[in-house]
């Protein structure tokens, strides 16, 4: 019988202080795995661990920019120290900039793609190794719909999260052979802080014209939530898909397959 235990399992989640990381964490916690995530703020990592707490679940949270090389080898090292090597990679910290592309620095635009493509990397090329020697393990990006589609102001997003799903199935690609599966998961529009700017009512309490924009465009006719991609993680870190290998699992509601609601 299929089993989606995690039962001895580690699991890392990049950026799971809240958000989207913090359901998966969830979700991969109430299937039995170990869990480890990592932020920038002390503050979002006390509050993180309280959250985990109030649900029974005792992660290990680690100030780690995943930016930084010496810094993830160093909390890779710990977390094996603390809670064993990791089975289970979910590069989910990410980041995004709104801007004009033609307004956009240099710096910012390398900001994003550092912590949206050179991150997943810095952090896949630390476990890999240890992966290799105890016969496999689980890789999951979290890519977006802008791995596939483009918009005004988020070039530098775009850029980066369509390389990640380039990553995805080269590393899928590379190690498939020892028993490593690299997927990815594809978010439509969730309800996070991420995209809180893009839901907000205004002043008078009119909605956010890009909330019903996204309403429209979306067959489920809704934003979707964290709890949603709950079910994907888990199959994608369960031996459930371990013949299923560099491909990208779209959560949206159905958005990329529909042309868009026809007018009156
Ligand atoms: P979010 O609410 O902004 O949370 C981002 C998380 O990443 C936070 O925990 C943040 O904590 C952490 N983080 C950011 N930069 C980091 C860095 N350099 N090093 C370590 N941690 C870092 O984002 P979200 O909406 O949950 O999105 C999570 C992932 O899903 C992102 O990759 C995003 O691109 C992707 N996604 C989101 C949506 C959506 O509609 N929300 C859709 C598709 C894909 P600190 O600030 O404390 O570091
Ligand atoms: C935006 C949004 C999107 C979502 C997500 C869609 O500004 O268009 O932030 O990029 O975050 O990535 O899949």
């Amino acid at each position: 019988m299929v089993t989606y235990s995690l039962e001895g399992k580690v699991a890392l989640v990049t950026g799971a202080a809240y958000g989207i990381g913090f359901a998966m964490a969830e979700a991969l916690a109430e299937a039995g795995a170990k869990i480890a995530f990592n932020c920038r703020s002390e503050e979002h990592l006390q509050r993180a661990l309280d959250e985990y707490r109030a649900k029974g679940i005792d992660a290990k949270g680690y100030i780690c920019d995943v930016r930084d090389e010496k810094a993830v080898i160093e909390m890779i090292r710990n977390i094996e120290q603390e809670l064993g090597a990791v089975d289970i990679l979910v590069n989910n910290a990410g980041i995004i900039k709104r801007i004009p592309m033609h307004e956009m620095s240099v710096e910012e635009f390398s900001e994003v793609v550092d912590i949206d493509l050179v991150a997943p990397f810095i952090m896949s090329k630390a476990v890999i190794p240890s992966m290799i020697e105890r016969g496999g393990g689980k890789i999951i990006n979290i890519c977006s719909m802008m791995s596939e589609l483009g918009r005004e102001t988020v070039s530098a997003y775009a850029a980066a999260k369509g390389g990640l799903k380039m990553l995805t199935r080269n590393i899928a690609s590379e190690y498939g052979a020892y028993n490593i599966q690299c997927n990815a998961i594809g978010p439509g529009y969730i309800a996070t802080p991420q995209t809180a700017p893009l839901r907000e009512p205004d002043k008078d309490g009119n909605p956010h014209p890009f909330d019903s924009f996204i309403i429209a465009k979306t067959p489920a006719a809704r934003w979707g939530t964290p709890e949603d991609l709950k079910g994907p993680i888990l199959f994608l870190a369960s031996e459930a898909s371990d013949f299923v290998n560099g491909h990208v699992l779209y959560v949206d509601g159905g958005i990329l397959a529909y042309i868009g609601k026809q007018p009156k």
